[in-house]
């Protein structure tokens, strides 16, 4: 790790609630005086938000999985380039919807790109930078793709991953809690069937003992 800040992710399926306790942690961290970056993946700087309208859209598909995990891998380049480390190296505490973990299920798991060819990646791109912790928001596949569903309701279209069928969706559940058990040190995993307040105040409670801020 660099820097003086923290480094935190938020994984798992479509509709898990990632977005709501990335801002929910967030507010907790004002409350308390430190400042920090909220982010998301893929995205979070002018030029990784460009790939990400190239990987959401519908026409990406015709790409495959190994050119779709490069753009997500271009697209981390520029985000922990322009972001990540920056902030990090100011003292900021880093919040991100996904970061890698997401490229292991989505890619990896449930679409088989090669373990080896995502571990050779993220040293080169990722390299000293990863989470210092990472929440996995775990929910059953139907009941996230049915919240997700509700929220495209209002604002915002299905994307591509999203119209995948539901053994795609829980395939992205199972590998999620692999990588949890994989990785004890830095992962928790969060049953997200509860209300965001229970999850939020849950989050808190795993920050705080992890990292007493
Ligand atoms: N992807 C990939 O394939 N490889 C990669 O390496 C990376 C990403 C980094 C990004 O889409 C897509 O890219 C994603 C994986 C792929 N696949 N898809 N789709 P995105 O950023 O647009 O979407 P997302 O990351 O999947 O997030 P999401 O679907 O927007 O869900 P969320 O952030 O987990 O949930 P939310 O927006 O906070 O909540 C969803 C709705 O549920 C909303 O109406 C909330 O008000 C509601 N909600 C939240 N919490 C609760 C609770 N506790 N109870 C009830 N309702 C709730």
């Amino acid at each position: 790790m660099i820097g003086f800040g923290k480094f935190i992710t938020f994984e798992g399926g479509e509709g898990a609630g990632k977005s709501t306790q990335a801002e929910r942690l967030s507010k907790r961290f004002d409350e308390i005086g430190q400042d920090v970056l909220v982010t998301r993946e893929p995205g979070g700087s002018k030029r990784a938000e460009e790939i990400r309208e190239i990987l959401l859209k519908g026409d990406s598909e015709k790409i495959g999985p190994l050119a779709e995990t490069l753009l997500f891998f271009a697209a981390r380049d520029d985000h922990l380039e322009k972001a990540i480390r920056p902030a990090l190296q100011d003292g900021l505490w880093v919040i991100s919807d996904r970061f890698y973990d997401s490229t292991r299920a989505y890619q990896g798991a449930a679409q088989g790109v090669q373990p080896e060819i995502l571990a050779a990646l993220e040293r080169i791109v990722v390299a000293d930078t990863k989470p210092d912790l990472t929440i996995i928001l775990d929910l059953p596949a139907e009941q996230g793709l049915e919240r997700a569903k509700n929220r495209n309701g209002d604002n915002k279209e299905t994307d591509r991953f999203e119209a995948m069928d539901l053994a795609f969706h829980e395939a992205l559940r199972k590998a999620f809690l692999e990588i949890a058990e994989q990785e004890k040190e830095r992962c928790i995993v969060i049953d997200a069937t509860g209300s965001e307040d229970e999850i939020s105040d849950q989050v808190w409670e795993a920050v705080v003992e992890r990292f007493n801020p």
